[in-house]
């Protein structure tokens, strides 16, 4: 029931990280791979490394907060390879500003690219998926769907939005066999997280790295690795009753109040 054989998964922004982690495990699990990414270097990037892993996978430049451009490569996916069955909206960013101190523009961009973009893809993959008989779509969230925490509002208000949009995909589209979930990665180990685990100038933890540490049970960072098995089982026919549902993949966080200080 874990089987993803015959399976075409497109994964956004999957040149490296947790997308990339991802699109791994889902090629072991059998699935063709398709990704993309904002420009060619960043594409050329992430097929050197899926070759690098024996995973012979197809990229294309698309930024996902541009619809046309969107419409554009999902056709191209359909015409080279065939109808996606599994679309993970991975794509994302975040800026870390205080919340007075950031401009509409700078919100406008985070909202677009982690909430909007989903919107556009699911909305561009979901037709054929009807047509096809069911499909499944997997929304990467964040702790940030649940909590928030200072100079992330713009990320935490997308995330936030994105669960919500996960329910409503699935509440919208459960009757066609298409079953949306998400996964809700606790703090992992990737360029996106790398300014908060930089040794200090006498080589000391950052702060953030130690209190994470401290609210995690597991008693450490994530690695986009640990994404991989959830990441098979809403992908595969493992979960087909299972829709609308966030994965919370955090070591415990969300179930902590945190170690008490010495
Ligand atoms: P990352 O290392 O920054 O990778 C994000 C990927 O998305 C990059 O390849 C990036 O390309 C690409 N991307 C950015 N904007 C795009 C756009 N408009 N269109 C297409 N691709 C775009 O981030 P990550 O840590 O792997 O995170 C991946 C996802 O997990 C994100 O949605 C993030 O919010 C979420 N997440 C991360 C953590 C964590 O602790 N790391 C925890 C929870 C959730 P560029 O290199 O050009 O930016
Ligand atoms: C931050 C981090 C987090 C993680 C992740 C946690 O600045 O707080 O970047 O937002 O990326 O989303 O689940």
């Amino acid at each position: 029931m874990f089987s993803l054989k015959g399976k075409i998964a497109f994964v956004t922004g999957a040149s490296y990280g947790i997308g990339f982690a991802i699109a791994c495990a889902l090629s072991d699990a059998g699935a063709k791979i398709v990704f993309n990414d904002i420009n060619q270097e960043l594409v050329d990037k992430g097929l050197s490394a899926y070759k690098e892993k024996g995973i012979e996978a197809f990229g294309y430049v698309c930024d996902v907060t541009d619809e046309q451009k969107v419409k554009e490569t999902v056709q191209n996916i359909e015409n080279d390879i065939g109808v996606i069955d599994i679309l993970v909206n991975n794509a994302g960013i975040i800026k870390r500003i205080p919340m007075c101190e950031m401009s509409a523009e700078e919100w406008r961009q985070v909202i677009d690219v982690d909430l909007t973009g989903p919107f556009i893809c699911s909305k561009t993959v979901i037709p054929s998926m009807i047509k096809k008989g069911g499909g499944k779509i997997i929304n990467i969230c964040s702790m940030m769907s649940e909590l928030g925490r200072e100079t992330v509002s713009a990320y935490a208000a997308a995330k936030g939005g994105l669960k919500m949009l996960t329910r409503n995909i699935a509440s919208e589209y459960g009757e066609f066999n298409i079953q949306c979930n998400g996964i809700g990665p606790g703090y992992i180990a990737t360029p996106q997280t790398a300014p908060l685990r930089e040794k200090q100038a006498d080589g000391s933890r950052h702060p953030f790295d130690s209190f994470i540490i401290s609210k995690t049970p597991a008693a450490r960072w994530g690695i986009a690795e640990d994404l991989a098995g959830p990441a098979v089982f809403l992908a595969s026919s493992a979960s087909d009753f299972v829709n609308g549902h966030v994965l919370y993949v955090d070591g415990g966080i969300l179930a902590y109040i945190g170690k008490q200080p010495k």
